[in-house]
């Protein structure tokens, strides 16, 4: 049974950047309820009212997780581990994006599988056989078909994002040899709670995953989680190491149950936890709302710093008018010129490290902060102030 939680209103879609001609001719943008659920018996937590994948995953698709040098250094670690831990024959990757990850390999022992056509191009211009479509049973059967030795699949920050689980876990079935190794990354709910972050709520993100529904969910498929890593990056991440039942070459480590004692003991397993943070949401909204307010009342600026997805539901759940920042800056090429999806604040391009842009600096890439303060000391160093709302709002600038 799913139970609603937390509803954060209408939402555009993050990344559906507006141009200017999109102003002018006063282009409708559509707008969606977000609402969240917890359902009680499978342990998932979901967005209630989807969005057809082809709607946001096209050949426009702005994000690029080479623009971190975070993800960057994440991704180039994880090809070491891989390539020492189970020294692959062939690693296919489900929403390899623009290659930040597969380019850590030889082009011979690597395939991506990218639905945004702008992105696979990118990657099969470096030479990457990228397959430029959706995970799905007929992409799974034509790659086993012509890539008879993959035995590892990764994907990250993309499952979280295929609504129908089942159609993906019969397609990894298909690709995946007995002795093979899944490893998939994605936001974790236990961070998400305790960093009250309900940004990661939105509607590319159908998921926000817990060990404990993940076990529950890929049982059916008899696999097992036998190992878990935990990373900072996006927020806070699990990183799921998954095999099948008959596989014995690997033991199931420590650190799985620990995960799963340490998610039953904050109780992401009882629907009460789930109206605290709903609770915890309201208070975050309201106190992020006095900031802005008081810094606008002082006639001071604001500008943002990381044009996220995440950004655009904490705006327009908080109902941050685009007048109170003065625009975004980013580094995405793609995002760059343009008017972010639901505010219409604009992107301007990021050049050089802050000075004296503005008085306050929301930071909309929050998860990205030791990367972006490393970046800022100058700045930071001459009594900069930044805004963030994680784990809750406050301005810092350390
Ligand atoms: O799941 C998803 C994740 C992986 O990426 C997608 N649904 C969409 C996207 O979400 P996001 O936009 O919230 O992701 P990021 O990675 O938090 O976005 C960071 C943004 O900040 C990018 O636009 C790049 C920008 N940035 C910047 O301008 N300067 C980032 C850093 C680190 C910087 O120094």
């Amino acid at each position: 049974m799913i139970k609603k939680f937390l509803d954060l209103g209408m939402q555009p879609l993050a990344n559906k950047f507006l141009t200017k001609k999109d102003l002018i001719k006063k282009k409708i943008e559509n707008s969606y309820y977000l609402e969240v659920g917890f359902d009680t018996k499978t342990k998932l937590v979901s967005i209630l009212h989807t969005i057809s994948s082809k709607k946001m995953f096209d050949g426009k698709y702005p994000y690029r997780a080479s623009m971190s040098k975070t993800m960057l250094n994440s991704f180039s670690k994880l090809a070491d581990r891989i390539n020492r831990k189970f020294n692959p024959k062939k690693i296919m990757e489900i929403g390899s994006n623009d290659g930040a990850f597969i380019k850590n390999f030889n082009k011979k022992n690597v395939i991506g599988v990218e639905p945004c056509s702008n992105m696979a191009n990118i990657t099969k211009k470096k030479g990457y056989k990228t397959y430029a479509d959706y995970w799905n049973i007929k992409l799974a059967k034509k790659i086993k078909l012509n890539n008879k030795n993959v035995d590892l699949i990764y994907s990250a920050n993309t499952l979280s994002h295929i609504q129908d689980l089942d159609s993906v876990f019969k397609s990894i079935d298909i690709v995946l040899p007995d002795d093979g190794v899944l490893i998939i990354e994605d936001p974790s709910l236990l961070d998400c709670f305790k960093k009250i972050s309900y940004d990661q709520f939105y509607n590319e993100h159908i998921y926000v995953f817990s060990l404990l529904a993940i076990s529950i969910f890929i049982k059916k498929y008899k696999l097992e989680v036998f190992d878990i890593e935990r990373l900072s990056t996006h927020g806070g991440s699990l990183r799921y190491y998954i095999k099948r039942y008959k596989n014995k070459k690997f033991k199931v480590n420590k650190n799985v149950h620990d995960q799963l004692k340490a998610e039953v003991k904050f109780g992401l397993n009882k629907y009460k936890t789930y109206l605290k943070f709903k609770s915890n949401v309201k208070n975050s909204k309201k106190k992020l709302r006095e900031i802005f307010n008081k810094i606008k009342k002082n006639n001071k600026t604001i500008i943002g710093y990381g044009s996220t997805a995440k950004v655009c539901t904490v705006l327009a759940y908080c109902k941050i008018k685009s007048g109170t920042l003065d625009y975004f800056l980013d580094t995405t090429p793609n995002k760059v010129g343009k008017y972010m999806a639901g505010s219409h604040i604009y992107v301007k391009k990021y050049t050089k490290p802050l000075t004296d842009e503005a008085d306050y600096v929301f930071l909309g890439a929050w998860n990205f902060k030791k990367e972006i303060f490393k970046k800022e000391k100058k700045y930071i160093k001459n009594g900069g102030k930044f805004i963030t709302h994680i784990p809750f709002p406050q301005i810092i600038n350390k």
